[in-house]
């Protein structure tokens, strides 16, 4: 079905800075939304978000200028386009920005469109849109995925409560009779850890992400036990039932070739220290997940740490392959992750997310499908976790609409699968 109009208009996502909304209108009436999300600790070689640095408006955050992109560049470029053809609507823009890194027309343009095409497609022929991307990517199968639920969160997206940016809960398959369950385990150790830190008088504020962010915290170490005890306290066993997975994103406090300990009085540990104490981290708690350990940098440093725990331990590159499949193949080629951590928005099409799933799974590693810090309701990501061969999700903890949305969206879908399959 062709496309009639696409337009896009400023929004707000979940931590009220601008993004857009586009809307993409096909010939046969078909309307669909594609909604921006937004990273905080993003990785270096993101493809690049247009903000218009307009001081007047939103501190220079606006996006007026990625809205026009799309209202008048790519509605020019698509219009007549069939919606069904992802990936030469996808190859189409990418041509039309010329750069490598989505700089002339923004990613956030660029993905929305991308965004938004893929779902007036699916809806145009009556098809969810989790079954499109299983079309779209050669799937007949659909599985619900494995989650990892954040219950506590530090470094940038929770005010250095701990340096550790994401703490998360792993609610073990073979433990739980369904998808409802392990999102039912999450909720419940949430709130069990909630219960902990009022206890302790620490706070039960969250961060962007919907998780406990408490300030109070002495070290990225109270932050693992505290936890451990919540899924004693809930009725859970850790490291049977559940087990533990972190994004450390180091790259947020790496700096003159140290890992810098805010939470911990500055504590300052070189390369191999910082890696001893990841190694130990791994020993002392049923650690199964751990992204981004180092520095976006040092590949050497991913290679030892994969060498090392990569047969026992999920090893997940986020900053270091930002979902781009050069440098998902640059991790392949020196064995620096086992993982790869999967966002829409960090290379800017569809199609290349697909691609950058297919590339991970081709070479034997787990994909995980990611929101963003700053997210919107749109539950996209939820529908294309299940629609690839991507098993596992990270969406958030239990307690952001935005975050609640993607779950949300899962649980209609088990039950959608569960009566039809
Ligand atoms: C990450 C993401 C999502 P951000 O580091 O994995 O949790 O954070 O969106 O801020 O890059
Ligand atoms: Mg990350």
């Amino acid at each position: 079905m062709k496309i009639s109009t696409i337009t896009a208009h400023e929004i707000l996502d979940s931590n009220g800075k601008p993004t857009l909304e586009v809307e993409v209108r096909l010939e046969d009436g078909t309307r669909a939304l594609g909604q921006v999300p937004s990273g905080a600790s993003t990785g270096k070689f993101e493809a690049v978000e247009l903000r218009d640095g307009d001081q007047t408006r939103y501190f220079g955050k606006g996006v007026l200028g990625a809205v026009e992109n799309v209202n008048v560049k790519l509605n020019q470029l698509l219009v007549g386009q069939d919606a069904s053809d992802q990936t030469n609507i996808d190859r189409l823009m990418i041509e039309a920005d010329g750069t490598d890194n989505k700089a002339n027309l923004g990613a956030n343009a660029m993905v929305g469109t991308s965004m938004a095409v893929c779902r007036a497609a699916a809806r145009s022929q009556k098809m969810p849109l989790y079954r499109y991307f299983g079309q779209l990517s050669g799937q007949t199968q659909f599985q619900l995925p494995q989650p990892m639920i954040l219950i506590m969160e530090g470094g940038k997206h929770g005010n250095w409560a701990t340096d550790i940016q994401e703490f998360m809960i792993v609610p073990q398959r073979d433990k739980f009779s369904s998808f409802r369950e392990m999102l039912r385990s999450g909720a419940e150790i949430f709130h069990t850890l909630g219960e902990l830190l009022a206890e302790k008088k620490y706070s039960v504020g969250v961060g962007f992400e919907g998780a406990y962010a408490p300030e109070q915290l002495h070290s990225n170490q109270e932050a693992f036990d505290l936890i451990i005890q919540a899924c004693e306290r809930a009725g859970y066993k850790p490291g049977v039932q559940i087990t533990l997975a972190v994004d450390i994103a180091a790259s947020e406090f790496y700096g003159d070739n140290n890992y810098q300990l805010k939470s911990e009085n500055n504590r300052v540990l070189t390369a191999e220290e910082w890696q001893e104490q990841v190694i130990s981290w791994t020993n002392q708690y049923p650690l199964t997940s751990v992204e981004d350990p180092f520095n976006q940098d040092d590949w050497t440093d991913w290679s030892a740490l994969t060498a090392q725990i990569g047969n026992k331990i999920q090893i997940v590159g986020d900053d270091l392959v930002v979902t781009n499949v050069k440098l998902i193949q640059q991790a392949i080629d020196q064995r620096a992750m086992n993982a790869t951590l999967i966002k829409p928005n960090q290379i800017g099409t569809i199609t290349e997310t697909l691609a950058a799933i297919k590339l991970s799974s081709e070479a034997g590693f787990q994909s995980v499908v990611s929101h963003r810090s700053g997210e919107t309701n749109d539950d996209l990501i939820a529908n294309l976790v299940v629609g690839t061969t991507a098993s596992q999700s990270k969406f958030g903890g239990p307690d952001r609409g935005e975050r609640l949305a993607k779950y949300n969206r899962l649980l209609r879908i088990e039950r959608e699968l569960t009566n039809h399959q």
